[in-house]
């Protein structure tokens, strides 16, 4: 189980090469995310597009932040996984670990065009500046009291005890999930995203989330609360109303993506800040306002490195270069922050103080693009300002090299993060 080989011998079965794909160079994505700068770095310098291997299932990526973001508008480009031809011949199926990224049910998340935006309009509307604002005092006073929680502690892990908690308590208040749930909540999606989680057990949490989430849907059916969950239920915008399968669809997304690549943001931005004493000292005395270092960690350093898939309803092609119909496309987030002729000869360091913080697309681009990007910065511009206020002296217990990424494909999350507080 702890083998680091096994994850990937598991697969070999799936293992393929056309006679076309083997003319190009294949990059494999390491499944337990050893060497993620090196991976970065690989995917970039064989960009635009590279050919990389997923758990032995060939797919493209994008690494250009143009060429992105021309394709994220492409209608062309879609995520109903039934247009993927090694989904569609076998190849790919329930054994393939990475299934439940690609195939979640439907929700906002798996579907295009008219149906996308029915899903998607609810959801996004609720995450309007006011609710935002109704949010405001949750997250200040969750901040507070993990805090609180460490005024007398010295040696921590921010992760467990701070960066991991706040966005999981926040999106849970928001979607109107249980705090009593949280515990087994976190057990669970952390089963279901690890690479070292045997598949058959990866298949019965998703069962497991998938009863807990159709429960909760038809007690809010029954008794709608003042929660986002209820409001999809109840939502009447003149339109078809959300089927019970759409509304935990959309809640299943909104609790997996609104934890997961927070955490992330939370302790990339600490650590890019206590790798950068200069560019913190700058924070601190005011100089550069929090923003900056949340959209420059969001750029040099995303949550999310590898954003699982769309599919080529027909032959595609850009600038000469032609996806065909019913290949994947993988989006690699954490490469095309660091595409140079986008973000300057620099990209490759981080900057708090960049003249053009927001020009990332890390939260995506399009129709799909992030719903929960507001929220995220929200947490993280109250998280870390009170962070740094509270603990003026925090800094890493080990260094920063030693710090291991989770075993989780697409995402840059990391096992702990030790810390001294003072
Ligand atoms: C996890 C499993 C599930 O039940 C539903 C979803 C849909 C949304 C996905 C989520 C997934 C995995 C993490 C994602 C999220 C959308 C944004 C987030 C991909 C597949 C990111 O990491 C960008």
């Amino acid at each position: 189980m702890n083998d680091p080989d096994l994850a990937t011998q598991r697969f070999s079965q799936h293992r393929l090469t056309s006679p076309r794909q083997s003319r190009n160079q294949t990059i494999v994505i390491d499944p337990l995310v050893r060497d993620l700068a090196g991976e970065t770095a690989k995917l970039r310098s064989a960009g635009p597009f590279a050919r990389i291997d997923l758990l032995g299932v060939p797919a493209w990526t994008v690494t250009s932040h143009a060429v992105a973001r021309r394709l994220l508008t492409d209608s062309r480009l879609v995520k109903d996984i039934n247009h993927w031809g090694l989904f569609q011949s076998g190849i790919v199926n329930q054994q393939w670990p990475l299934i439940g990224m690609v195939d979640p049910g439907r929700s906002m998340f798996t579907v295009d065009g008219a149906e996308h935006r029915r899903l998607r309009v609810k959801t996004a509307q609720a995450v309007t500046p006011r609710r935002l604002e109704a949010l405001r005092p949750v997250i200040d006073e969750l901040t507070r009291s993990l805090l609180d929680d460490l005024q007398n502690l010295d040696r921590v892990d921010l992760k467990t005890t701070f960066a991991q908690p706040l966005p999981m308590g926040v999106v849970c208040a928001l979607m109107g999930v249980d705090k009593s749930e949280i515990p087994r909540q976190m057990r669970l999606w952390k089963a279901f995203f690890s690479m070292l989680t045997p598949q058959d057990e990866r298949l019965a949490v998703i069962s497991e989330l998938d009863v807990i989430f159709t429960d909760m849907v038809r007690e809010k059916t029954a008794h709608p609360g003042d929660d986002l969950t209820s409001a999809l239920i109840l939502a009447d915008d003149g339109g078809e109303p959300l089927t019970e399968e759409e509304v935990v669809g959309n809640l299943k997304s909104m609790v997996a993506a609104g934890h997961e690549t927070t955490i992330g943001l939370i302790l990339n931005a600490v650590r890019g800040l206590l790798t950068h004493p200069d560019q913190l000292a700058l924070v601190l005395a005011g100089a550069v306002p929090w923003t900056s270092v949340v959209e420059e960690a969001l750029r040099w350093d995303p949550p999310v490195s590898h954003l699982l898939m769309r599919f080529a309803t027909e032959d595609i092609d850009v600038d000469g270069f032609v996806i065909e119909k019913g290949e994947g496309v993988v989006i690699s987030y954490r490469a095309i922050g660091r595409d140079a002729s986008h973000h300057g000869p620099d990209a490759d360091f981080f900057d708090v103080t960049r003249s053009t913080p927001i020009r990332h697309m890390t939260f995506g681009h399009g129709p799909h693009i992030c719903p929960g990007a507001a929220l995220s910065r929200l947490e993280a511009g109250i998280a870390l300002p009170a962070l740094f206020a509270r603990f003026p002296g925090l800094r890493l217990a080990v260094p920063s090299a030693e710090l291991r990424n989770l075993p989780i494909m697409t995402q840059n999350d990391l096992e702990s993060f030790p810390v001294h507080l003072r």
